[in-house]
């Protein structure tokens, strides 16, 4: 029974993962900069800084697989962002190296892409447009995933998750959603399946308005069973609350384009 070790347990993905996996995944290690609040006397938790190498080690020890949903989840100010999601990610693979973990299964996410067009649809292949010094610090995080497949032979997936929840929140969602059991069966792939040295997949359920060309994941056998159209009268009344934007409308990444944004709004960027 493989030990899987899962950071970011208190987060939001985090939450809900720590109901859905110990039936596949029964020998689970949490972690967190700080424990969940309503912790059980049956899961198995341990308090780690992903800033601080030793204390990641020392998680990692014993650890067959880890899905790291840990680190800073939105835009923020530039340190925050340097000790978790770059210092705390290079740790991450490092230690996992050390400790001879087999895999590590990476939560990239969408704003690694963000600038992107709505109107284009984009496979894991492209260059790395990111939104924010947040989609920044996901891109390095899949390099350096890559560096430790390609160099060391950890076996490692990253998904670039869309936006996990119940039901897409917007207009935007229907085209980024990921329903939870959906990330589960993704991360099982990258957990388990034999083909995977590197992969970027993209974390979104079957959504008729994709934006994504997420063939690969379809080939490495994920079925997604999420719908975003059957929530679109949800997500179409939340849209109307919303204050439209030119450049938050516009891209992929919603919100994070507009964060800060001091550009030519009349002078989009388009791919060749
Ligand atoms: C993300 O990467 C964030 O972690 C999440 O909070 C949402 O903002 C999501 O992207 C999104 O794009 O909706």
């Amino acid at each position: 029974m493989p030990r899987i070790l899962m950071t970011g347990a208190s987060g939001g993905i985090g939450t809900r993962l720590r109901q859905l996996l110990p039936p596949i995944y029964p020998d689970l290690l949490l972690s967190d900069l700080t424990p969940p609040a309503n912790l059980s006397s049956k899961e198995n938790f341990r308090q780690a800084d992903l800033a601080d190498l030793a204390a990641v080690e020392a998680i990692c020890e014993g650890v067959d697989g880890i899905l790291h949903f840990g680190g800073f989840s939105v835009e923020g100010p530039w340190d925050a962002i340097l000790q978790a999601n770059i210092i705390g990610t290079y740790n991450l693979f490092e230690a996992a190296r050390k400790k001879g973990v087999k895999r590590v299964v990476f939560a990239s996410s969408n704003h690694a892409v963000g600038f992107y067009p709505r109107h284009t649809k984009i496979g894991p292949d492209v260059t790395a447009r990111p939104d924010s010094r947040y989609g920044v610090s996901k891109v390095f995080g899949e390099a350096v995933g890559a560096l430790y497949a390609d160099k060391h032979g950890l076996g490692v997936t990253c998904l670039r998750i869309g936006n996990f929840g119940d039901e897409p929140l917007d207009q935007r969602r229907l085209s980024i959603w990921l329903k939870p059991e959906d990330l589960v069966q993704l991360c099982e792939i990258g957990l388990e399946h034999p083909d995977i040295h590197f992969e970027v997949l993209y974390g979104a359920s079957y959504n008729e308005r994709a934006w994504w060309d997420n063939s690969r994941a379809y080939q490495l056998g994920y079925r997604p069973v999420g719908k975003a159209e059957d929530h679109r009268e949800h997500a179409m009344a939340e849209q109307a609350r919303l204050k439209p934007d030119p450049v938050s409308d516009f891209y992929q990444g919603g919100a994070f384009c507009g964060i800060e944004f001091d550009g030519d709004a009349g002078r989009v960027w388009e791919p060749k």
